[in-house]
């Protein structure tokens, strides 16, 4: 079995980090097979895409037996391992689900952070990680956590390392959902071919909007905006929406 694995269902591809034993702690190795089942889920045929993991926890974060004898450059692993994979999630044009089955520390809690939605077992937990080994919060943590929670809460539960339940989560609106463990695969799967079905380039547009808007001025966005919706106006599915509309018939979209 590989270290990450990937399914295709249709128009869904889920992709699996496959280390259960250590709650898939990620390791260098693991990036770089992360990174190739990215590359596949960038496919035009592929309009949704699962996140999870294997087993009793979702990602443990960075595996710290490779802290062992520490002998190069967090900085620069980081660059080489962990970045290229938040900016490929970031510039996936679909949404990508992240369903947190079990714990989520470190790392693997910004890797769920990362993704566009986030569902979570009644089981998961989040658990910052970082500060409970010295360090501070990586791969697009502080940035996702910032925005997601805002800058004071991100920063008192980043410094806390206090294990978050998935209820909290939801409280503070760090995860959408929450569903019994049992139904996670489910429900992300289903949540996953609803979107599969819907009208994917305006999604990918959306996606590229709430980013830009993140550090935009009114006016920027407003342009941004004004670009994105000229280029929405040419997809095969807005034709197909107005259509379906004018017709009184529910719409059939293709994610062109
Ligand atoms: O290198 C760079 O570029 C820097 C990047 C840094 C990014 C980071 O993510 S730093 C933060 C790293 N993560 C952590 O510090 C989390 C460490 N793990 C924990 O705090 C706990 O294990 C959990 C909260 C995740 C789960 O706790 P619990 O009590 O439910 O389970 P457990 O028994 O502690 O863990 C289960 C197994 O997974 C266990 O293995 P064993 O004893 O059954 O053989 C444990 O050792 C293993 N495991 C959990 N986390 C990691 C890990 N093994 C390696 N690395 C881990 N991060």
């Amino acid at each position: 079995m590989a270290d990450v694995e990937t399914a295709r269902d249709g128009a869904v591809l889920t992709i699996t980090l496959n280390r259960p034993d250590s709650y898939n702690a990620l390791t260098t190795g693991m990036h770089a097979a992360l990174r190739e089942a990215l590359a596949e889920a960038a496919a035009e045929e592929i309009r949704a895409v699962v996140l999870t993991g294997a087993g009793k926890g979702f990602c443990a974060g960075q595996d710290l037996t490779e802290f062992r004898g520490l002998d190069h450059s967090v900085g620069e692993h980081l660059e080489a391992t962990y970045h290229p994979n938040v900016r490929a999630i970031r510039a996936l044009e679909k949404p990508v689900i992240a369903a947190v089955n079990g714990v989520a520390a470190g790392a693997g809690v910004s890797l769920a952070c990362v993704c566009d939605i986030r569902i979570a077992a009644d089981s998961a937990a989040f658990v910052p990680g970082f500060i409970g080994i010295g360090l501070v919060p990586d791969s697009g943590g502080s940035y996702f956590l910032a925005r997601l929670l805002g800058p004071a809460r991100a920063f008192s539960w980043m410094t806390s390392n206090r294990r978050l339940t998935a209820a909290e989560a939801h409280a503070w609106g760090l995860v959408d959902e929450v569903v019994e463990q049992d139904g996670l695969a489910a429900r992300a799967a289903e949540l996953a071919a609803d979107y599969a079905a819907r009208p994917t380039r305006g999604i990918a547009m959306t996606k590229q909007l709430f980013d830009h808007a993140q550090n935009a001025t009114l006016d920027e966005q407003l342009a941004k905006e004004a670009e994105l919706q000229d280029e929405a106006t040419k997809t095969a599915d807005f034709t197909e929406g107005v259509t379906a509309f004018l017709e009184k018939r529910p719409p059939s979209f293709t994610g062109r």
